[in-house]
């Protein structure tokens, strides 16, 4: 292998690195040692800790050139990191060495640690599931780096009134992230507005001029991403939006020098705030603008790179590979094709050759309101030369879509990149399908029913290019990092192998039986219970007992994912043990966590739900030991790490067909939680890998639903006249039980759990899963039965790490190889 020139100064001991830590406090923060608090000491850590990524990561940039190798680029809107600096020194393998420095010093490095903010540039399962590739790309050696945009407030925060969601601006740049380095001399030019002007070369072709645009800049923020091991040092870069320096000489000149700077300011504004998506934001303009600006200032970035080593665009696509995470930087089909033909004057067959062989496309929602339309009037406004080439697209790709099925104006207009219903808009999902040489799905039948319900058509033009890449998560976060007692278990057990190679965990199968085990596996579990119980009674002034079970759901609130029927099984716990005296085998700790889009009512109204049932249960003198109810505000990723290793029950109850895959569910899966789960997304093949033993199913399948909805012969009413219990809860929701103060507060959930268009079926899956949370309380209550499953579920989870779904992609669509030093 060939090596690099650079040679590496800074050392991993202890002497050197309680040197730089004290030379950064005085040099780059500018204080006397002694003044330094745990914040101050959170950044001294962290720029010596950049010192030594940014060697590495020029050393692996040279392996990288000098084998010149394929580069995948992963193009995301979002990126949910979670906290930076204790990754990466667990990456690094420096926690330990850095925990006894800072000791020395007079610190916490677990304090230092918790003084950094989340950056959460994104909303959920997507983002999250790019911040994962990411850490499995480095730790694969892999040329794999993530383009986004680095807002300067992240997703909202929220705080709870009264059990109402509030939501707080979430500046989470205002401590600084030392570990960023910001790359002005490869900032880029972005072009907007304006109009095209047909004009004609002296050869007499036809050459469209885009002109008169405004512009922005677009500066690079590097943030290093460490494999295990610190072998390889990848980047994630996020563009920030900076105004140029051209005033907009209209107005300058008009002597208005006030108006023409604000008129640059406000350009800033581009990357000011990441869209809480999950509420519909189409149609606003300046998310189309941050979509075009990601691809846009990413696009330049790659080309430069590729031109510096490569000067014919034919062979691009054999250096280049960019994959799409959803629509949101679908432009870029669009985008390079201008590139190629506009700039490079690249003829059209050749360029879209390119393009398609260029990029590739995934899929994240089955959901029909979350696909992407951006009109073709706004379209027109802000990117008139795109919207041209977007009708050129479309023009070349219906006249073969028209040649291949004759008379059939039908197909043509479900295929085509604009709809006509209404006011027109570009489909972005068919323009990703169409521009692309691969599209997947993230679960198994998550991606069939990407063919059969969401692209059918363009299934049967190119059935090649469809395949499934189902998601993972990274073990070096969800284990090693966020369940350390777990984790030193496992070593010692299998060694330390796991954590590059999660199938290893296959060994611990032959523990399950092993009692001594058992019971260590459970004491980890329960020291993970009493802290998070304890963070619980500190932020909330719940007393919850680390001997019950913690049945938690922790993701985004949407009606499809059903918190509403986490609820109504809580509700009839408590009627049976009030009203009925029947009592449950084991206490049980409901824990709930979770964002609502801000203009989401439905969703916020669960929230305040969940309050007022938590309100009645919790203080009831007959259940409040045997039922809490709490929920965390403010969920992150930060959280996500306290909260996960102390599940016993995982809630995963999705509408069959609705979630395209989850990722959660792995995580508490891998870190020894049992799952009550409907059989939808990658609950599928958990089940199939742990085994119907280890997993508590309920509820109807996909077809099920499919066939009844399509059929539109649910009938809520009869299952409710059907029911005993669900006529009791849903009775005293009426009779407001949960809503003393306020009365019908509730009823809206009654009306519409009982109307036939209840499209999540709620109350068709209530007894199944009222049972099967039956079963739940009665193998809780055997102790060495609960342990033998909750280790298989860790042993089984081989599959479920990014580095096999990395791997995947890699040999499946990138065509990258690992590059090693
Ligand atoms: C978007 C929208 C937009 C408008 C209205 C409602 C709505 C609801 C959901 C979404 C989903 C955004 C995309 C997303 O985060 N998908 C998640 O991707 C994860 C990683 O592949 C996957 O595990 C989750 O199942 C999927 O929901």
């Amino acid at each position: 292998m060939s090596k690099s020139s650079f040679t590496i100064k800074k050392k991993n001991d202890r002497k050197s690195l309680t040197a730089d830590i004290r030379d950064h406090v005085v040099y780059s923060l500018s204080k006397e040692a002694e003044a330094a608090n745990e914040r101050d000491m959170g950044k001294a850590l962290s720029l010596a800790l950049r010192d030594r990524l940014v060697e590495r990561m020029i050393q692996t940039r040279d392996r990288y050139r000098n084998v010149k190798a394929k580069r995948m680029y992963y193009f995301s809107i979002e990126y949910l990191l979670g906290r930076c600096l204790g990754n990466s020194l667990c990456n690094m393998e420096l926690l330990d060495l850095c925990e006894d420095i800072f000791k020395d010093m007079g610190y916490d490095l677990d304090e230092v640690r918790a003084s950094e903010r989340d950056p959460a540039l994104g909303n959920g399962g997507l983002g999250r599931l790019a911040a994962c590739f990411l850490d499995s790309l480095a730790t694969l050696d892999m040329p794999g780096c993530g383009y986004g945009i680095h807002y300067e407030y992240g997703l909202f925060r929220q705080s709870i009134h009264d059990g109402y969601q509030k939501e707080l601006a979430d500046y989470w740049m205002m401590e600084g992230m030392p570990l960023q380095l910001e790359r002005p001399d490869q900032a880029v030019i972005i072009p907007l507005y304006g109009k095209v002007v047909n004009t004609v070369t002296p050869d007499g072709d036809y050459l469209p001029m885009w002109m008169d645009w405004d512009d922005i800049i677009g500066v690079p923020y590097d943030i290093p991403i460490v494999g295990y091991g610190g072998k390889t040092v990848n980047y994630l870069r996020l563009f920030a939006a900076r105004a140029s320096q051209n005033f907009d000489m209209e107005i300058f000149n008009h002597g208005d020098y006030i108006r023409a700077v604000q008129r640059k300011v406000e350009s800033e504004m581009v990357s000011k705030v990441l869209y809480p998506t999950e509420s519909v934001s189409f149609g606003k303009e300046l998310r189309l603008v941050q979509e075009y600006f990601l691809v846009a200032c990413g696009l330049r970035d790659i080309t430069r790179r590729f031109l510096a080593q490569n000067d014919d665009f034919d062979e691009f696509a054999s250096y280049v590979a960019i994959q799409l995470n959803d629509t949101h930087p679908a432009l870029t089909v669009v985008e390079l094709m201008r590139f190629l033909v506009d700039e490079k004057r690249i003829q059209w067959g050749k360029a879209w050759e390119i393009t398609r062989a260029t990029c590739a496309y995934t899929n994240h929602t089955l959901l029909p309101e979350a696909l992407e339309q951006w009109s073709v009037s706004l379209l027109e406004k802000v990117l008139p030369r795109h919207l041209q080439i977007i009708y050129e697209i479309n023009k070349r790709f219906l006249k073969k879509v028209a040649a291949k099925y004759p008379g059939d104006s039908e197909k043509v207009r479900r295929m085509s990149l604009v709809t006509e219903s209404g006011s027109k808009k570009v489909r972005m999902a068919n323009l990703a399908v169409i521009g692309s040489h691969s599209v997947n799905g993230v679960s198994a039948l998550h991606s069939k029913l990407v063919k059969t319900r969401l692209f059918p058509d363009f299934y049967e033009l190119e059935p090649g290019k469809f395949n499934n890449k189902t998601n993972g998560v990274t073990p070096r976060r969800w284990l090693l990092k966020s369940n350390p007692v777990l984790a030193r278990l496992l070593t010692d057990a299998v060694g330390k192998e796991w954590i590059t190679d999660l199938s290893v965990l296959k060994r611990l199968d032959a523990y399950a039986q092993d009692s001594e085990f058992k019971a260590l596996f459970m004491k980890a579990k329960r020291e993970n219970k009493v802290r998070l119980g304890n963070f619980i009674h500190s932020t909330l002034s719940i007393n919850v007992s680390p001997d019950s079970i913690f049945d938690i759901q922790a993701k985004r609130i949407h009606e499809y994912k059903r918190q509403l029927l986490n609820v109504l099984h809580i509700m009839h716990m408590y009627i049976q043990i009030v009203d009925h005296g029947n009592e449950p085998l084991s206490p049980r700790t409901f824990i709930f966590a979770g964002k609502a889009a801000p203009g989401y009512w439905e969703a916020k109204q669960i929230i305040k739900l969940i309050h007022s049932v938590a309100d009645v249960v919790n203080n009831n003198p007959r259940t409040k030991d045997l039922l809490k109810v709490a929920f965390i505000p403010d969920y992150r990723v930060s959280l996500a790490e306290k909260i996960i290793p102390a599940c016993d029950l995982s809630e995963q109850i999705s509408t069959a067909g609705t979630e395209a895959s989850g990722t959660g569910n792995m995580k508490f899966a891998m870190n020894g939680a049992l799952t009550i789960g409907t059989y939808d997304g990658a609950n599928i093949e958990m089940l199939e890998e742990v085994g119907e033993d280890n997993f508590y199913l309920f509820g109807l399948r996909q077809e099920e639903v499919e066939q009844t909805l399509t059929a539109h012969s649910y009938r809520p009413r009869e299952v409710y006249n059907n029911s005993f219990e669900i006529r009791q809860v849903l009775g005293a929701i009426l009779e407001n039980r949960f809503s003393p103060d306020d009365h019908d507060l509730f009823r809206w959930i009654v009306d519409k759990l009982l109307a036939e268009n209840e499209q999540y079926m709620h109350l068709a899956d209530f007894q199944s899963y009222i049972n099967t949370q039956g079963m739940v309380d009665k193998d809780y209550a055997s102790k060495q039965l609960w342990a033998q499953k909750a280790i298989l579920n860790t042993a089984r989870m081989g599959k479920f790490s990014t580095d096999r779904t990395m791997q995947e992609y890699a040999e499946g669509i990138w065509n990258i190889k690992s590059i090693k030093g």
